[in-house]
């Protein structure tokens, strides 16, 4: 990324970064670029976001931020994108995995101690 629209990133990281949360940052952004609510930015919503910041910009940094943030292309920028591109992890994807997979877990415990007959066999089939 050129510097210009290094800066400008860094700008927009900066006037989020006083959210607590990084979810708190995200729907902050959101509430600035995503002006049609379909929770996706276009270009022309991060053109218009980066403005109404009072962030000096040029065209060809926006291009290029547009480019930068848009990982896969589509002409817009998904929160999974935005995280990506403020360096944020997305929590709710860690989060849910983990409790999707202590609940998958817990259902096979219970599954699985219903077909032995004692918990010496349960344990040696686990482990
Ligand atoms: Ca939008
Ligand atoms: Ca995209």
């Amino acid at each position: 990324m050129s510097h210009g629209a290094e800066q400008i990133l860094a700008k927009v990281k900066k006037y989020v970064s006083h959210y607590k949360s990084q979810q708190e940052q995200i729907i902050g952004l959101l509430r600035i670029f995503d002006l049609d609510n379909d929770g996706l930015i276009s270009y022309l919503e991060l053109v218009d976001g980066v403005k109404s910041l009072g962030i000096p910009a040029k065209k060809n940094d926006m291009l290029e931020l547009m480019e930068h943030m848009d990982k896969d292309k589509d002409g817009f920028i998904t929160q999974i994108e935005l995280y990506k591109a403020m360096d944020l992890k997305p929590m709710h994807e860690g989060y849910q995995g983990t409790s999707v997979s202590i609940d998958h877990v817990l259902q096979k415990l219970k599954k699985g101690a219903e077909k032995y007959h004692n918990i010496g066999e349960y344990v040696n089939v686990l482990f």
